[in-house]
């Protein structure tokens, strides 16, 4: 980790750069695969299990029978604490649910809006160096609120053919309807365009490397809607003197072992502090058994001090975290002047690893920047929000003439007509 001390106005916004992703190269190969699971369905699937997971199978589909075996390892505890999760994460999304807003506008003129959940979802959990079961409470437990009728979920078997048992518990416990082993491109073309034996979806979620990224950019030109730009995963530490070394440490840790490709920041006023983080940060890297994939994305990350706290402040809402941590004493008042951030985790008690699990709050979020304008996935994300209305006649009496007025005024008599004939009725 590279610190720099008080760098120049001019240098802030080079240093809060985020590694450059070209994804066109990828686009050719990636465009390959779709096409040859839109136009071959199963079997291309089934080719490319194959090629790139090295798994033969005649179905991809996952049965009750694999589902009830998986379940049966899991330990209590785990299961136990997956339960806490699902209650937690439940309780803070169900009260995302929106309530129809109705309006009269003008007497006999009746507009409202109402959510209806996406009919059929897919959500995409990457197989690689970690099995992230909990993405798919972050995802299914939304879907299910929302009212999505079809869930469907894909992800790549091991090496043995399988999937992690706790990927199968947790599908089960947040209602998934049916799970497919099936993994990169060829998983979200399947979901996009359907086959035989994959349902197509009309939205999908989720994370996955830069091969799935560019899959689900270009599959959205075709009409299915993605949950968000998808990069590396983030986290940015603003750290005052109250902070406690020791766990600013870890909470960079704790995003840095995600992948080589993750960034992590501490913005500080006190060049002490940066300091013993640092050490610390050595002193705990080497106890970790992904210390290499820990130690890879310290190599893009930076520590910044700055004079003032309003400085640092300044820098962290340029930097649009995908979580922000705030380790200082006013961490509330801090927060307060937060406006660029996926989700913010205040004070020493609040490690970003409560928000991954179990906490409630979403762990998909909008990294790369891109929390200047983009939220994180919620209840929201599996609706639609459907407007209606209603008019009566005196409704239209009371409506006609501004209608008539404007549709002349826009040269469209036919939409003047439509009121007219009503009027003249
Ligand atoms: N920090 C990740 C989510 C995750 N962490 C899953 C552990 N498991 C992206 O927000
Ligand atoms: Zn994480």
């Amino acid at each position: 980790m590279q610190i720099y001390i008080n760098p120049s106005a001019e240098s802030r916004k080079a240093l809060l750069q985020r590694p450059a992703i070209d994804a066109t190269a990828l686009q050719e190969k990636v465009r390959l695969v779709l096409n040859d699971v839109k136009q071959e369905g199963d079997a291309a699937l089934k080719k490319y299990t194959q090629l790139f997971d090295g798994v033969t199978q005649d179905t991809p589909e996952v049965s009750e029978a694999e589902i009830t075996a998986a379940v049966n390892t899991l330990s209590d505890t785990l299961k136990a604490a997956i339960q806490t999760a699902i209650a937690n994460i439940t309780l803070f999304h169900n009260k995302q649910v929106a309530a129809p807003e109705l309006v009269q506008t003008m007497p006999g003129v009746q507009c409202w809006r109402k959510s209806v959940g996406i009919e059929k979802v897919g959500l995409y959990i990457p197989g690689g160096t970690a099995p992230l079961f909990s993405t798919i409470l972050m995802l299914g437990i939304p879907a299910r609120i929302a009212g999505c009728k079809e869930i469907i979920l894909c992800s790549p078997p091991g090496k043995n053919g399988l999937l992690h048992p706790a990927i199968l518990y947790a599908a089960q416990q947040v209602g998934v309807t049916r799970i497919f082993k099936l993994g990169g491109v060829q998983a979200i073309a399947a979901m996009a365009y359907g086959t035989a034996t994959v349902p197509q979806v009309y939205k999908i979620f989720g994370p996955g490397n830069q091969y799935v990224t560019c899959a689900k950019q270009l599959i959205q030109q075709e009409g299915v809607a993605i949950d968000m730009p998808a990069g590396p995963s983030e986290v940015c530490v603003l750290a005052d003197e109250t902070a406690n070394a020791a766990y600013v440490a870890a909470d960079l840790l704790s995003q840095a072992e995600h992948g080589t490709d993750s960034q992590v920041l501490l913005v500080s006023n006190r060049e002490a502090l940066v300091k013993e983080v640092l050490v610390q940060v050595e002193s705990q890297l080497a106890q970790l058994p992904r210390k290499d994939i820990a130690e890879g994305a310290l190599k893009n990350s930076t520590a910044i001090v700055v004079d003032t706290l309003d400085e640092a402040i300044e820098l962290v809402n340029e930097y649009a975290a995908e979580h922000l941590i705030i380790s200082c004493k006013d961490d509330e008042a801090i927060a307060e002047r937060i406006v660029n951030a996926g989700s913010v985790f205040l004070g020493n008690y609040s490690p970003e690893s409560a928000g991954d699990y179990a906490s409630g709050t979403n762990h998909t979020l909008p990294t790369n920047g891109f929390a200047k304008a983009y939220s994180g996935v919620s209840v929201d994300s599996f609706v639609k929000k459907i407007t209606y209305q209603k008019l009566t006649q005196e409704g239209i009496a009371q409506i006609g003439q501004a209608v008539i007025e404007m549709a002349e005024a826009e040269g469209l008599q036919a939409h003047a007509n439509a009121v007219k004939v009503r009027l003249n009725a």
